[in-house]
């Protein structure tokens, strides 16, 4: 074996690089193993020319060392990557979060206004979409001719015409009435329909919130009463409440409820059109004729009830100023409602 064959042996070594354990440890075994070059050329060392012996003897050294501190280093390198790339995983990172839905306005406001009036004993009833006559018109004294009978305004079912889409939850409070022995403390709420051009303040579909009491001795005082705590939960304490003569067929006397503005607190401003007042429900001690429509008697019982659109409530919660958006799924809208119900 020639000096100079070693010594090119020697650059080699130096210049020799690996990416992985594996490649190191080949370049290892060849080199420096028991079988490796190394070994061969120390073997060949007492054929060595006698003069050349001692410079043989430095260059095969100067091969091992390079060989051992060439391995080392290699090592060295390719441990200190991994190590890097495992200190390149930020730990602190928040992970990708699922995305979490949010409910609808409709929904946070429904569910609130049933709270409120769970906590004095209202419980929740529900009934059809798709309702007869007798319950959503007939047993709630609508005369014959009553304009909302109209396919003008009521959208009723081709196939039969006793049925229709229901116009109110009364017709949930009619069934009440009728299964039911007073005293009954009930809100339906639920999804109407109205026979509607559909703009920014009308649409052929709504969501009610209906409430009704029967019992003895129930008076006008106490729907005042009831109708005032639900308002002063609902738009804060400070919240009046005002309540104008009106008319319904279900209800006698009849009344719409007022609350004091949300904006101005009663001074007047655009939202309360300058009367500091907002109109929120309608409501009335129960016709007797209703009563006796569904099988209680008017002589021993007496109640109220009252009903609200709860677009109505979320408008002037959310100051939402256009009914559609309630219902055309933007998600930009949707996404801006965050609620615990
Ligand atoms: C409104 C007005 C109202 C009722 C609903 C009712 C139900 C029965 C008997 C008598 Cl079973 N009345 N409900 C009473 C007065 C008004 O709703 O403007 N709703 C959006």
């Amino acid at each position: 074996m020639k000096i100079e064959n070693v010594k090119k042996l020697i650059d080699e070594v130096a210049a020799f690089t690996a990416a992985s354990e594996k490649e190191i440890e080949e370049f290892r075994i060849r080199i420096l193993g028991s079988k490796g070059e190394l070994k061969q050329l120390f073997a060949q060392f007492k054929d060595v020319d006698p003069s050349e012996k001692k410079e043989y003897g430095q260059v095969l050294n100067e091969l091992k060392q390079a060989a051992e501190s060439r391995v080392a280093e290699l090592r060295a390198k390719v441990s200190s990557k991994d190590q890097s790339e495992g200190e390149s995983i930020d730990l602190s990172r928040p992970v990708n979060q699922k995305k979490v839905g949010s409910r609808h306005p409709i929904n946070i406001i429904r569910n609130r206004i049933i709270e409120i009036f769970h906590k004095i004993g209202y419980e929740v009833s529900e009934g059809p979409e798709v309702e007869d006559d007798w319950h959503n018109f007939t047993a709630l004294n609508f005369p014959p001719e009553h304009p909302a009978r109209d396919m003008q305004d009521t959208f009723f079912i081709e196939r039969d015409p006793d049925m229709a889409l229901r116009t109110h939850t009364s017709s949930v409070q009619v069934r009440m009435m009728e299964s039911q022995t007073p005293p009954i403390r009930t809100i339906s709420p639920g999804r109407v329909y109205r026979n509607e051009a559909i703009s920014a303040r009308a649409h052929c579909f709504f969501h009610q919130v209906e409430g009704l009491y029967i019992d003895k001795d129930v008076s006008f005082a106490d729907l005042r009463q009831t109708l005032m705590y639900f308002a002063q939960t609902m738009f804060g304490e400070d919240t009046e409440i005002r309540l104008r003569p009106s008319y319904f067929p279900f209800t006698e006397p009849s009344a719409e409820m007022d609350v004091s503005c949300t904006i101005c607190k009663g001074d007047g401003c655009n939202v309360c059109k300058y009367t500091g007042y907002l109109e929120i429900m309608g409501c009335g001690m129960v016709d007797p004729n209703v009563l006796e429509n569904c099988g209680i008697d008017s002589k021993v019982y007496s109640g109220f009830a009252f009903g609200m659109g709860v677009e109505r409530i979320a408008q002037l919660i959310y100051n939402v100023n256009d009914l559609r958006l309630y219902s055309e799924n933007d998600i930009n809208f949707l996404e801006q409602f965050r609620s615990s119900i």
